[in-house]
C-alpha cells in the first residue's frame, strides 16, 4: 500500500484559487481538502469543490477518443478510436484546410475550464501561433472592466482579503461573492463585526445583498449613471478631497464640467434609484474612511460596461482613498504578475499572427462573418460555448455546418462536445502539472499531478504536443513537457518582475503555495504611484479615443437593439440578467447530480408585478424569448429582481432545459470597449409555455 500528499490548486474561474491537499492511496484519491495554511482557502472549499471527487471519478468522463459516426445536423453519436486514429484524422484534415484555405480557417476557441500557466495561457497559445491560425480575442468576461481599469490607474491591483477586516464601509458593486468569490466572505464578515457598513449594488437580490446593511437595485447598465450622481453630490457638497485630486489626478477640471449632467435627479431618473437614496449613499461614502468598492467582471457584462468600471473609479481617487489600507478598489490582483510573453508565446520562427477572431462573435464567426477565410476547422478546449457562449442557437447552427471540422478536447460529452467529429479526452487538475496565478489574491501555487491520467485522458498540452507531432511540427517551444514549461517561464518572468523575488521552481513544488513580494505590505497605489502614462489617476483619459470611447466617464442611453419579435410591443419586454449559479462556475460542474439539484430547476425571477401583468405563478413553465432564440424556464416570482427585470442563472446544459438554455436569448452585440460581451443588455418576452414555439429563429 502506498499513500501520499500532493499539493494541488482549484483551476476552476474564480478569484479565490484555492489550495488543496489531495490524499492518495494505491494510486485512487481517498481525500481532497483545503489547504489549512493557505492564507485564503484557509482550510475550508466552496460547494462546488468540496465534492471535487466526484467530478474527478464522475461516470460519465470521457476516458478515450472518439469519432463521429452520425450527420453534423443530427445527434452526435461517436464511436471509440485509439489516439493515434484521432491525431492521424486531425493532422490530415488541417493539412487540407491549411492547403486549401490557409491557417487562418483554423480557430482555436479556448476559455477557463482551467486557468493554469501551462493548460491555459501557453495552450492557448505555441501550437497556434506556429500554424498561424486565427487568433481568440478572449473578451467575453472581463475585457471592458479589465481596459476601463488599466486606462484609469494603471493596472489591476486590489486591496488583500486580509485588509478588508479594516475596512469601515464596504460597496460590492455588481458582484456577488457569497456565490462566485466565497473566500472573500469571512474577511468581509470580520469587518462587519467590526462596525463595517455593508452597501451591495446589484438589479438582483443577491445572496450577497441579503447580508448588506443596504441594497440598491439600479437598472442593469446604468452604473455609470449611478456613479457619476454620487460624484456629483460628492464635488457639489464640498466631501472630495482637493489636495489629493490636485496630487494625484488628471482630468478633474473636466470631470466635475461633466458631473454638472449628473444631478442626484437625473441619475434616479436613469437608474431607477430614488434621488435621496443616491444623496445619502454619497455622502456616506465620502464620510467612511477607509471605504473600499469592490466589483468583479458582472458589471462590465453590458453595453455600457467600460464606462460603468470608469465612473466607479473615479469614486475613491474623489475621495482620495486609493492607497488607504482597506481602502480603494478592490477589482482584481492579476497585473501583479504577467507571464512573460515571450515565453508564453514562443512566436520566433512563426509565421505572421493570423487574424483576430472576437470569441463573443462566435455563432456569426462559424456562419460566416469570418469569411476571407472561412472557418474550416475549430478546435474547442476547456470551454463549452453551445452552453454559455452568448447567442449559442448561432453558435449551434455553426457547429452543425457539414464542412466544418471540430475537434473538441473535454473532461465530459457538453453540450459542445455533441457537435464534435472528433472527441478527446482530458485530464482533471488532479492528473497533470500546473502552476497557478490568482486573480483575487497574490499568491502563487503549483499543482502537482496527484494520480495518473484516467483512462486514455491527455492534458490541453499534452494533447496539442501529439498533435504537432503528428504534423511533423519540430520546434522545441511545442516539445516541452509542462514542468520545463514552468520553468522556462517563471525564469523568463522573475528576470523583469520583482515581485518573484526568491521564488523558484524548487520552492514552489516543496512549498506549494508562496506569496509574491508586494511592496508597502500588500496597499495598492500606496504613496499615490499609478502606472498610467501621466504617473495618476487618469479621470480623463485621452488614450481611449482611439477606442472610439469618451475620454471622460458618461452614461449612455444604448440599449439592445434586437427588433422586438413580432406581436410583442417593446414596453413588454423586461431586461435579463443571466448571473453566476451559486453551484456550478459557469457550466462547469452543471452535470454533478448532487449539485444540479441543490440548484434547482433551470430558472428565471420574475417580480410580482411583472407575474400579474403576465399571468405566471411560481412553478409554472414560461417560455422567454426574443428574436435571437428562446428557451422554456420553470418562473420563480420574487421580489428579488425589480420590476422590469428578470434574472436567470447562467449555467445549466441544454439538456436540462429540453435543448436550449437562457443563451439562445442572450446577445452577441460588443460593448463599448475592448469587444466586451453583453449577456446582460438583453430584452426578452416572456410567456406561458402551453403556446405554440415561436416558429423562426437561428438555433432551430
Ligand atoms: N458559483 C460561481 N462562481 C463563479 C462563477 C460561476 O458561474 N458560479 N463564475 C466565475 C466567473 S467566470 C466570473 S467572471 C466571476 C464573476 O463574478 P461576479 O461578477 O460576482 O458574478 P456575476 O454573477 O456574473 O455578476 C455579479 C452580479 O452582477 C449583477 N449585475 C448584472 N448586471 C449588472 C449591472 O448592470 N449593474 C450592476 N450593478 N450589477 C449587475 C448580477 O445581478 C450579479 O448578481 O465569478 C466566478 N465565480
Ligand atoms: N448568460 C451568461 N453566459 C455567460 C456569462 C454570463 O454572465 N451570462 N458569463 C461568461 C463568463 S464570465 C465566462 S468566463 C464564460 C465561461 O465560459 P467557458 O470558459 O466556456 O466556461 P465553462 O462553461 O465552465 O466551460 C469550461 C469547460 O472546460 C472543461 N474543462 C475543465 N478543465 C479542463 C481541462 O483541463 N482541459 C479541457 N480540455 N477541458 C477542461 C469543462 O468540463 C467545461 O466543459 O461564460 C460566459 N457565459
Ligand atoms: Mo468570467
Amino acid at each position: 500500500m502506498s499513500c501520499s500528499t500532493a499539493y494541488t490548486v482549484c483551476p476552476h474561474d474564480c478569484p479565490d484559487t484555492c489550495g488543496c491537499l489531495t490524499a492518495v492511496r494505491d494510486g485512487r484519491v481517498v481525500a481532497f481538502r483545503g489547504d489549512p495554511a493557505h492564507a485564503v482557502t484557509r482550510g475550508w472549499l466552496c460547494a462546488k469543490v468540496n465534492g471535487y471527487l466526484d467530478l474527478v471519478y464522475h461516470p460519465d468522463r470521457l476516458l478515450y477518443p472518439l469519432r463521429r459516426v452520425s450527420p453534423k445536423n443530427s445527434p452526435g453519436r461517436f464511436e471509440r478510436i485509439t489516439w493515434e486514429q484521432a491525431l492521424e484524422e486531425i493532422a490530415r484534415r488541417w493539412q487540407e484546410v491549411i492547403s486549401r484555405h490557409g491557417a487562418e480557417a483554423i480557430l482555436p476557441y479556448s476559455y477557463s475550464g482551467t486557468l493554469g500557466l501551462v493548460q491555459m495561457a501557453v495552450a492557448s497559445a505555441r501550437l497556434w501561433n506556429r500554424l498561424g491560425a486565427s487568433r481568440l480575442l478572449r473578451s467575453i468576461c472581463g475585457a471592458a472592466a479589465e481596459h476601463a481599469v488599466k486606462a484609469t490607474l494603471g493596472g489591476r491591483f486590489a486591496t488583500p482579503y486580509e485588509h478588508v477586516a479594516d475596512t469601515r464601509l464596504c460597496i460590492v458593486w455588481g458582484n456577488n461573492p457569497v456565490s462566485t468569490g466565497p473566500h472573500f466572505m469571512p474577511f468581509l464578515r470580520e469587518a462587519q463585526r467590526r462596525g463595517c457598513e455593508l452597501v451591495v449594488i446589484d438589479p438582483r437580490r443577491t445572496r450577497t445583498a441579503r447580508g448588506a446593511d443596504l441594497h440598491v437595485a439600479p437598472r442593469p447598465g446604468t452604473d455609470a449613471a449611478l456613479a457619476l450622481g454620487m460624484a456629483h453630490v460628492i464635488v457639489h457638497e464640498g466631501l472630495h478631497d482637493p489636495a489629493w485630486l490636485a496630487a494625484h489626478t488628471i482630468g478633474y477640471e473636466d470631470l466635475r464640467t461633466r458631473l454638472d449632467e449628473y444631478p442626484p435627479e437625473r441619475a434616479a431618473a436613469i437608474t431607477g434609484v430614488d434621488a435621496p437614496v443616491i444623496v445619502a449613499l454619497a455622502r456616506r461614502y465620502a464620510s467612511a474612511r477607509p471605504a473600499l468598492i469592490k466589483m468583479a467582471d458582472g458589471i462590465n457584462r453590458n453595453l455600457n460596461g467600460g464606462q460603468s468600471v470608469r465612473a466607479i473609479c473615479t469614486l475613491p481617487a474623489l475621495t482620495g482613498q486609493y492607497g488607504l489600507r482597506g481602502g480603494g478598489l478592490a477589482y482584481s490582483t492579476s497585473d501583479y504578475l504577467n507571464w512573460d510573453s515571450d515565453a508564453v508565446q514562443r512566436t520566433a520562427g512563426c509565421p505572421p499572427p493570423g487574424r483576430v477572431v472576437n470569441m463573443n462573435r462566435l455563432g456569426a464567426a462559424l456562419t460566416g462573418e469570418a469569411s476571407d477565410p472561412p472557418v474550416m476547422a475549430l478546435y474547442v478546449f476547456g470551454a463549452n460555448p453551445a452552453c454559455i457562449a452568448p447567442n449559442a442557437g448561432l453558435i449551434a447552427r455553426g457547429l452543425r455546418r457539414p464542412d466544418l471540422f471540430t475537434v473538441v478536447h473535454e473532461l465530459f460529452m457538453t453540450d459542445t462536445a455533441m457537435h464534435a467529429d472528433i472527441v478527446l479526452p482530458a485530464t482533471t487538475q488532479l492528473e497533470h502539472a500546473d502552476l497557478h496565478k490568482a486573480y483575487g489574491h497574490a499568491l502563487l501555487a503549483y499543482n502537482r499531478p496527484a494520480i495518473a491520467p484516467r483512462g486514455e485522458a491527455r492534458s490541453n498540452w499534452d494533447a496539442q504536443r501529439a498533435i504537432a507531432e503528428a504534423m511533423s511540427i519540430a520546434t522545441p517551444a511545442l516539445r516541452q513537457d509542462a514542468d520545463t514549461v514552468i520553468d522556462e517561464v517563471l525564469a523568463a518572468t522573475a528576470a523583469h518582475n520583482p515581485r518573484l523575488a526568491g521564488i523558484t521552481p524548487e520552492l514552489l513544488r516543496r512549498e506549494g503555495v508562496v506569496a509574491l513580494t508586494l511592496p508597502h505590505g500588500g496597499v495598492p497605489f500606496a504613496g499615490g504611484h499609478f502606472t498610467t502614462p501621466s504617473g495618476r489617476v487618469e479621470l480623463r483619459c485621452d488614450a481611449l479615443e482611439t477606442h472610439g470611447m469618451d475620454p471622460l466617464p458618461g452614461w449612455r442611453d444604448v440599449a439592445d437593439a434586437a427588433p422586438s419579435p413580432a406581436g410583442c410591443a417593446p414596453h413588454d419586454a423586461l431586461e435579463l440578467v443571466s448571473p453566476a449559479a451559486h453551484h456550478f462556475v459557469s457550466s462547469s460542474f452543471a452535470n454533478r447530480a448532487d449539485l444540479a439539484r441543490r440548484e434547482g430547476a433551470p430558472r428565471v425571477e420574475i417580480n410580482p408585478v411583472d407575474a400579474r401583468r403576465l399571468d405566471v405563478r411560481t412553478g409554472e413553465r414560461v417560455r422567454v424569448f426574443n428574436t435571437r432564440g428562446w428557451c422554456e424556464l420553470r418562473a420563480v416570482v420574487t421580489d428579488d429582481v425589480r420590476p422590469g427585470v428578470a434574472a436567470s442563472p447562467k449555467g445549466w446544459w441544454r439538456t436540462a432545459g429540453g435543448g436550449r438554455n437562457i443563451n439562445w436569448t442572450t446577445p452577441d452585440a460588443l460593448g463599448d470597449l475592448a469587444g466586451q460581451s453583453t449577456f446582460h443588455s438583453n430584452r426578452v418576452w416572456i410567456e406561458k409555455a402551453d403556446t405554440a414555439a415561436p416558429a423562426t429563429e437561428p438555433g432551430a
